[in-house]
């Protein structure tokens, strides 16, 4: 049972607390092997958008939808008018803009990091559009991530791609301006096999510090290899005021995209824990996008989207229960019992009272996923979709 002290607290981190939904997690997506039809699953950006509202209208913290050029924007700046309205009909807002420099056959063998100067240009041009349509709909982040890298030995010059790469994030970079930010995300491997030109945070980091000050690292939960210890690259991060924002989902092997938190909760309650002791210790919260990044294969794509948000408030709230003073003085002292226990305590509270207090207040049912269910909204999607989703086929491609 949490003292009225914790509750107090617990209220105050979930008012603040929002997580960014992918509008691609709406959609027929699946893995290289194939995907499989959801009936309900949404057909075109209005209804991912919609998808995305109906996440919010039940969780009441999902405020923001990040979005894929080339899949959402398919007439570019043009379409950027209707989607905001539709954004605003459904209660959310478009959130980051994501580019796509990975699917043209041009990019074959790389885009920013292409050794044909003309695919370097072709892929900055894409990604400098993708800073007209960030402009236009408002959103603070561009958040880039590049398939680019090289899958043999020998095939590619590490160093050429590194300069090739460095001079195009800084010309992306004086594109920017207001409050726009950069988001260089890195990941081991995948597409390429051999030599990732954004492999990880340490690249990212000198990629970004080489750009300018609106560039800061994207960490991606699922793009590490199994032993790294990703709260040690946040706090690092977080100490050099580098850490832009998160793509969170979850794994078992590789880049496997499943729900936040379903494989190792207290990995991810870890992660926020550096971010709250960070904020205790500062007294200053860091300006992070929390944003969800997941490819809903096989469960109902809504329904997990609503268990990745649920997920991601429990283990927020557990990080903001740590008591902080009282660690600070066991780490001093070398009290190391004592001071894993100060995690281990909150990690272990029950924080689903206070979250359904929480969700009373803000007129929220009190159990998102079987308001979610009774509402009748996926019967509804399907009624609407079916016909356009069977089309949908489950190829290779
Ligand atoms: C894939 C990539 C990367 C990227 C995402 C959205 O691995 O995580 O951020 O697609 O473009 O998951
Ligand atoms: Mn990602
Ligand atoms: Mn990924």
């Amino acid at each position: 049972m949490l003292t009225s002290q914790q509750t107090e607290l617990a209220l105050k981190a979930l008012d603040n607390f929002t997580i960014e939904l992918p509008s691609w997690g709406f959609a027929n997506t699946g893995t290289r092997f194939g995907k499989f039809i959801q009936a309900s699953a949404a057909t075109c950006t209005a209804e991912k958008i919609a998808d995305a509202g109906a996440v919010h209208r039940f969780t009441g913290c999902c405020p923001s939808v990040a979005v894929h050029v080339l899949w959402d924007f398919p007439n570019g700046l043009s379409d950027v008018a209707g989607l905001m309205k539709t954004a605003s009909e459904h209660g959310v807002r478009i959130g980051a803009i994501n580019p796509n420099v990975f699917q043209d056959q041009c990019y074959k063998n790389g885009s920013l990091g292409n050794p044909d100067p003309e695919v370097r240009k072709q892929a900055l041009s894409h990604i400098l559009d993708s800073v007209e349509i960030q402009r236009a709909t408002g959103s603070r982040d561009l958040s880039l991530w590049f398939a680019d890298g090289l899958s043999y030995p020998g095939t590619g010059s590490i160093r050429a791609r590194k300069g090739w790469f460095t001079d195009g994030l800084k010309t992306v970079h004086a594109a920017l301006s207001g409050n726009q930010r950069m988001l260089v995300e890195y990941k081991p491997f995948e597409p390429a096999f051999y030599a990732t030109d954004i492999a990880d945070w340490g690249m990212a980091y000198i990629y970004s510090k080489h750009a300018g000050p609106r560039a800061k690292v994207l960490v991606d939960t699922g793009h590490h290899y199994q032993t790294q210890n990703i709260e040690q690259i946040v706090a690092w991060l977080l100490a050099e005021d580098m850490l832009g924002g998160f793509h969170f989902n979850d794994r078992r092997y590789a880049d496997d995209d499943l729900t936040l938190g379903c494989m190792d909760p207290y990995q991810v309650f870890r992660i926020f824990h550096e971010i709250c002791y960070f904020t205790w210790e500062t007294g200053k919260a860091p300006d992070i996008a929390y944003m969800v990044d997941q490819s809903h294969n096989l469960k109902n794509k809504i329904e997990e989207t609503i268990q990745t948000s649920n997920n991601a408030q429990e283990l927020y709230l557990k990080a903001a229960l740590v008591d902080h003073a009282q660690l600070a003085q066991y780490q001093k002292a070398g009290e190391l019992v004592d001071a894993e226990e100060c995690l281990r305590t909150a990690f272990f509270a029950d924080v689903r009272p206070v979250l359904r207090e929480w969700r009373k207040s803000k007129g929220l049912a009190e159990d998102p996923m079987a308001a979610f269910r009774e509402s009748g909204y996926t019967r509804k999607a399907e009624q609407e979709r079916a016909a356009r989703n069977q089309g949908a086929v489950s190829s290779y491609a």
